[in-house]
């Protein structure tokens, strides 16, 4: 088992909390925590004193920003105090009045303890309430100044922090990784010139074209208010009722029901900025541009039936995974593309490029690499990082700028406003995860919380007492692009925002075969939870437009006779354009890298050990995750060693990972063909498209499962090594691991 463990892989970057340090602390000895001060830099104060303020203020710091290492808080070898610093005695009995009698009133301590526990709860976030986080870095390729004066872009090499929180839509804090629904994917960068907020989703079109439909959408999806259900789940009639009766939102649908929105891993999507955004260069010229981020590591989604399970065997699979790659040192990481477009090109498309709705192909626009996101350690604490994290489409710098897409512009005021009540006030921008590297001046002053505490009796611009200062930057600072308006002032949509199916018909011509199949089951399993006939009916009508296999596909599902389609709300005539094979998740089969990749390897007594510890050191090796699963803990032994089990069949079912191993080993293969979980867990592997790889007698355990009875009717399953010796399937069996699921052999239902 040492052995084992001493070969795991760990994040240098916290050696002394979860590394090799870790696994072996020194009994009875505490750390002894940095002193903050002296890791900030301390004020030299003139009478020594660091708390009274009667010395100089550090010229130019800005007092909200700076590292984290300001505000962490280490108790390693500290005795329990108040919020006031005063020690406590006794943190066991609350102040009485004799031993039998009733509590103090004056007992601070409890009162103290009490209160702030009352108060520990701050409201979720009203979307989006279900997240994980991590920082890291942006790493530009090449200086893209002909394009952008964005700081983060300026040199080759240049590295920005960055901190990225992935969500779910629909679901509260608690709810599960693996609903159905699209993904959050929000980047904030500490740049030079102050914080920019890239808020996206891992699909690149939204449901709604104007803010205005927001909060109806979002009543729509989330639990029905009369009785508060269902959970983290679009599956029910006010959702369909609402997208139904809404035609913007098809294209947007076929998304949200493929496999996008059942990720296999938040390091496996990719994330978009969706609306079209302007890039402006030091010379005031602007471009449109489009945000994408792409995995490293491929897009990988899960299966439904799959995602379904998960939700029981482990409600925070995402957030686990996501952690645990990081502390492993396999960080995740993407590549960040942007599509350039002139506002001329823009105006020869068929569709508008300020309608959320609509994406700009690939094959029209090429996306450029520029850059690398690597998401290299885990935030130290989830409420103070991950829950405070105060993410808003308003933080631009100089070189990003808006574009009137009718959603976004809505958005500039929402995230600012709703952190406002979310944070308890307009400082949130003090808080440490939210204060920008860059340094703040202003005038603004006061309100609930504040941290800072300015100097001087100047809080006005123009002035003359504070020298002019905080002075405006003028061309250094963050101008808006001039783009000329002239119009009435109306409420209504252009022309072209009309067209509603043409680039939905473009998702569906561009998925493979399986892919669709996967559409309509979606369709099929979310209309099928609808109560009401007449909703399901509209949605299909809507699909007519899209296409009728996909239509007819649905309404068989439902078992119903194809409607006629949906009224269209204009006689353009709109092209479709050709396929766009970019848009089939397996476009995007990743580096081949089996990093963090999980590997379940069924052992029981008599297994062949030797075997068995090989292929573990050679998926260690790779940066996967082996992992011995038997029928209960405990060690098993075999021919040469003894092995640890380390975790059960029970407690760690199939879903939990990516590829099987039945090692060898006559009566280790008795054992487990009389265990049904261990059956449930071959057959689980195999219907969710698995690699697995069966060694010897481990074959019998597949026939056991009625696997081997599949093939034996001439169906050839490249996913499935049944070899002699375990030698002759490592290789391949590693290989398969690192690629994406082969979907050839799924059934419906499975
Ligand atoms: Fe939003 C949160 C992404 C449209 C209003 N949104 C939120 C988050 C993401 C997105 C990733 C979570 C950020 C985090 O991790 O803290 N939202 C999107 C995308 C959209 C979009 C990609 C369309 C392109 N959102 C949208 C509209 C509005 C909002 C049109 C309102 C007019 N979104 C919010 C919000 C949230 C939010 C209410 C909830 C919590 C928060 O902002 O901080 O303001």
């Amino acid at each position: 088992s040492a052995e084992l463990s001493a070969a795991m892989p760990s994040n240098p970057n916290k050696p002394g909390e979860y590394g090799d340090a870790a696994r072996c602390p020194v009994t009875g000895a505490s750390v002894k925590p940095a002193d903050p001060l002296a890791v900030a830099g301390t004020v030299t104060e003139r009478n020594g004193s660091p708390k009274t303020g009667s010395g100089q203020p550090p010229q130019g710091e800005n007092h909200a920003g700076g590292s984290l290492d300001r505000v962490r808080v280490d108790s390693g070898g500290r005795a329990l105090t108040t919020n006031q610093g005063v020690p406590i005695a006794d943190n066991q009995n609350s102040l009485k009045a004799g031993l039998r009698g009733p509590t103090a009133l004056e007992d601070f301590i409890l009162r103290e303890k009490i209160t702030h526990f009352d108060h520990e709860r701050i409201p979720e976030r009203v979307v989006h309430a279900r997240g994980s986080a991590a920082h890291g870095y942006f790493e530009n390729y090449q200086p893209l100044g002909r394009f952008t004066k964005a700081a983060p872009f300026a040199e080759a090499g240049k590295r920005t922090p960055v901190f990225v929180r992935f969500s779910t839509v629909a679901g509260e804090r608690g709810s599960i990784d693996t609903a159905r629904d699209v993904r959050g994917f929000a980047v904030k960068f500490y740049t030079d010139e102050g914080n920019w907020d890239l808020v996206g989703n891992n699909i690149p079109v939204f449901f709604i074209q104007d803010a205005m439909k927001f909060p109806d959408l979002v009543h729509a999806v989330k639990p029905e208010p009369h009785f508060a259900m269902p959970q983290a789940s679009s599956a029910h009639d006010t959702y369909w009722d609402f997208v139904s009766l809404t035609p913007e939102s098809t294209h947007m649908l076929l998304w949200q029901m493929s496999d996008r929105a059942i990720p296999r891993s938040y390091r496996t999507m990719q994330g978009f900025g969706v609306h079209t955004f302007r890039l402006i260069n030091d010379q005031g010229e602007a471009v449109f541009c489009k945000f994408h981020w792409t995995p490293v590591a491929g897009t990988h989604s899960l299966v439904w039936d799959e995602a379904v399970k998960l939700g029981g065997a482990d409600p925070d699979f995402h957030r686990r995974d996501l952690w645990e790659a990081i502390e492993a040192g396999a960080y995740p990481e993407w590549e960040l593309g942007l599509q350039i477009f002139s506002e001329a090109q823009a105006e020869s498309f068929d569709f508008d490029v300020l309608d959320a709705t609509k994406l700009v192909p690939e094959e029209m626009v090429p996306v450029i690499p520029v850059g690398r996101l690597v998401l290299d350690r885990n935030p130290d604490n989830f409420f103070a990082e991950t829950e405070q994290v105060a993410f808003c489409t308003a933080h631009i710098i100089p070189g990003i700028d808006f574009t009137n897409d009718p959603l976004l512009q809505g958005r500039i005021h929402s995230y600012v406003d709703t952190q406002i009540s979310r944070l308890g006030g307009a400082n949130f921008h003090e808080i440490p995860i939210n204060a920008p590297l860059a340094q703040v001046h202003n005038n603004q002053r006061d309100g609930m919380h504040r941290q800072g505490i300015p100097r001087g009796r100047v809080a006005y611009e123009p002035n003359s007492l504070g020298g002019g200062c905080p002075f405006q930057a003028g061309m250094r600072g963050f101008t808006s692009f001039p783009e000329p308006v002239a119009e009435d002032k109306v409420r209504g949509k252009p022309e072209k925002f009309a067209d509603h199916y043409s680039q939905a018909r473009l998702f569906w011509r561009s998925q493979t075969a399986a892919e669709q199949q996967h559409i309509v089951n979606a369709f099929r399993f979310e209309l099928t939870r609808v109560q009401v006939p007449a909703i399901r009916e509209r949605v299909v009508s809507l699909l007519v437009n899209v296409d009728e296999v996909l239509a007819q596909g649905v309404a068989d599902g439902l078992g119903f006779t194809l409607p006629p389609a949906a009224p269209l709300v204009s006689d353009c005539d709109f092209p479709v354009p050709a396929p766009s094979p970019a848009l089939s998740l397996l476009s995007q089969p990743g580096d081949g890298s089996i990093r963090a990749r999980r590997v379940a390897i069924l052992v029981a007594e008599g297994v062949e050990t030797e075997d068995v510890a090989a292929l573990y050191q050679a998926i260690l090796a790779d940066g996967g995750v082996p992992r011995l699963l038997g029928v209960r803990l405990g060690q098993v032994t075999g021919n040469g060693r003894t092995l640890p089990v380390e975790a059960t069949l029970e407690a760690m079912p199939a879903v939990l990972f990516d590829a099987l191993v039945i090692p060898d080993g006559e009566a280790a293969i008795a054992t487990l063909a009389q265990v049904g979980n261990a059956l449930e867990f071959v057959r689980d592997q195999y219907r969710h498209c698995k690699p697995i790889l069966a060694v010897g007698a481990g074959g019998r355990l597949l026939d056991k499962a009625g696997i081997g009875a599949a093939l034996a009717e001439g169906a050839t399953d490249p996913a499935l090594l049944r070899v002699s010796t375990m030698k002759e399937g490592t290789k391949a069996f590693i290989a398969l691991l690192g690629k994406p699921r082969d979907y050839s052999r799924e059934v419906d239902p499975p």
